[in-house]
């Protein structure tokens, strides 16, 4: 049986999905759909009405972390562990990981700079939280795990909003191994053919990052001047 994907472009959700699917090599066919404008067959199968969707023949499964821990399951080489302990630990952080994906939408949507300073500092610290996890993984060597799936897409997506890349630079610029563990999970061959060719036009349209107001091309420098002025 082969699997279908629906997905939108620039989703991150969908983006865990498509990574698994490629680095274990399972086959599948991908459906776009519009968000703006989603079709019946759509609607009619997927309850919450987002994507990531995985069609597995007649049955429906949603919400990203059900579909890449399904998918791990019913393959080879298994992602998550098998022990329950470590498995429920390395689960709660990829659903954690969710929260630092939402603070960074909504720094991206924001629409002044101390919204959008509050969300970044919530997507710091959270990502902060994870040191010692993080550094508990690198302890036996590095691996592509399904925490590191998780993440990846929001590893994508800071390295390309400057502002956001520099202030994850200044967070962790005492742990050289972080920076390293988030510099190789960028360099997996499923997730750098993760992202769709136009994904930085896309991107940049979406959250209007091309607009020198947007709060993330203001620097705190430049918003204190124009305040005194
Ligand atoms: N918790 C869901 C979140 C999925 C999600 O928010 N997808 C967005 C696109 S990135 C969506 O489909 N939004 C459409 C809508 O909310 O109507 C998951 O992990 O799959």
């Amino acid at each position: 049986m082969r699997y279908q994907l629906v997905s939108f472009p620039i989703c991150p959700y969908v983006q865990r999905a498509r990574i698994l699917l490629d680095a274990k090599g399972i086959d599948y066919d991908t459906s776009y759909i519009d968000l703006d404008d989603k079709p019946d067959w759509f609607t009619e199968r997927v309850p919450t009405a987002k994507v990531p969707a995985l069609f597995v023949g007649d049955t429906t499964l949603f919400e990203s972390n059900v579909i890449t821990e399904y998918l791990d399951d019913v393959s080879s080489m298994p992602l998550l562990p098998d022990e329950p302990l470590q498995r429920a630990t390395e689960k709660a952080w990829i659903a954690y990981s969710d929260s630092w994906l939402m603070s960074l939408f909504r720094a991206l949507k924001s629409e002044n700079k101390p919204e959008y300073a509050k969300q970044v500092n919530s997507l710091l610290e959270g990502c902060d939280n994870a040191r010692s996890f993080i550094e508990s993984r690198l302890a036996h060597g590095y691996r592509l795990g399904a925490f590191e799936i998780a993440v990846a897409p929001l590893l994508l997506r800071i390295r390309k909003v400057p502002d956001i890349r520099a202030a994850f630079r200044e967070r962790f610029k005492d742990s050289s191994r972080i920076g390293l563990w988030a510099q190789t999970v960028l360099s997996e061959d499923a997730v750098q053919g993760s992202l769709p060719d136009d994904f930085d036009e896309r991107f940049s349209r979406f959250f209007d990052l091309d607009n020198p107001a947007h709060p993330a091309n203001i620097s705190a420098l430049g918003r204190l001047t124009e305040s005194a002025a």
